[in-house]
């Protein structure tokens, strides 16, 4: 009789208990990334975008595999001794890109880019293939004139176009060039079709004093861990960006110099980077890369310069079964917001 009345009694205890609960929405967040957009300093977005990947693609399925397989980590950094449940990070989710228009891809990412940076919130944005930095680059641009770029990537991604294509993974950072010279290129910052007012207001005097100061503008973007690429792109890189192949050897001597001078900093990662035998995962693996402990430092150094806004890219989850790739960019990921976070 007891035993029923127990039973009876739980059963109604669980009732009540049921009563008080509210249910919520099931939104996927990166793991510990679900703080108010009113309060949040850095904010995430995913642009799932892999229309010019050049050999295997996948990499559009990179950002929400980031979110899902992040509940495999923690949200305590071990190195950082930092907790990304004490930090004000919010998630907007991913943007629905136009897969078969890369024009209208770019422009997208550079209003979603451009809201965040606009409500003085930093964006980090999880990609897709590596053309989707330069949406964002523009939106970073068009607000901080004078920022330069650190780029880490197996690949120099410096080509003038790809099969005719200028809008491509393998030209992005040529493309971004051409707007820190005061090119267009075809690809201008006013290359936006969804009415917000990108005038340059810094394209008339940046454009102008850019024109007559060409060198200065030179040496802006900083390449790292470069070990493929045109012999074109090489030459490209000896007159007009700050190289070093493969490796991080200078790094320590670039940062200190952007933290003095408090440089505004586009930091991208290209996870290719890293070595093949840890990060698979890719669309053009490329061996001879760097470990993840060697990225991890290097992300943490670059952390300490002003950087206004990130991305991480060309994760191809499906492209390791293994699930070590994408495990390895989320734990990156958690490693560079908390760094990000001051
Ligand atoms: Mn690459």
């Amino acid at each position: 009789m007891n035993n029923i009345e127990n039973i009876i009694n739980n059963v109604s205890d669980c009732d009540n208990a049921a009563s008080d609960v509210t249910l919520e929405r099931n939104v996927e967040t990166f793991i510990g990334c679900d703080s108010d957009y009113e309060a949040a300093k850095i904010v995430l977005f995913g642009a799932p975008f892999d229309s010019t990947t050049s050999f295997r693609p996948g990499a559009r399925f990179g950002s929400a595999a980031i979110r899902h397989e992040s509940f495999g980590i923690e949200t305590y950094s071990p190195y950082q001794d930092k907790d990304l449940e004490d930090c004000q990070v919010f998630d907007s989710g991913d943007i629905e890109l136009c897969f078969g228009d890369a024009g209208k891809a770019l422009s997208d990412i550079q209003n979603r880019a451009g809201i965040i940076l606009d409500g003085g919130r930093l964006p980090v944005m999880l990609g897709g293939e590596h053309l989707v930095t330069l949406g964002a680059f523009r939106a970073a641009f068009k607000k901080y004139p004078d920022l330069h770029i650190i780029h880490f990537d197996a690949h120099a991604d410096l080509r003038d176009d790809y099969l005719g294509a200028r809008l491509s993974h393998a030209c992005v950072i040529r493309r971004c060039y051409e707007l820190i010279a005061g090119e267009s290129g075809g690809v201008s910052i006013e290359n936006n079709t969804e009415g917000r007012d990108l005038s340059i207001e810094n394209s008339a005097e940046g454009g102008e004093s850019h024109n007559e100061n060409k060198n200065a503008l030179d040496r802006r973007i900083h390449q790292f861990c470069i070990r493929s690429g045109e012999r074109a792109e090489f030459e490209f890189a000896k007159k007009h960006t700050d190289m070093h192949r493969f490796n991080f050897d200078g790094l320590d001597e670039l940062v200190d110099e952007l933290v003095k001078s408090n440089t505004p900093v586009y930091f991208t990662i290209d996870l290719d980077c890293m070595d093949p035998s840890i990060f698979p995962g890719t669309g053009t693996p490329e061996a001879g890369g760097v470990s993840f402990s060697e990225l991890l430092q290097a992300v943490l150094k670059v952390c300490r310069t002003n950087v206004v806004a990130a991305d991480i890219n060309e994760l191809a989850p499906m492209l390791d079964a293994s699930g070590t790739s994408t495990a390895a960019a989320c734990k990156l990921l958690r490693e560079l917001i908390l760094a990000l976070y001051k």
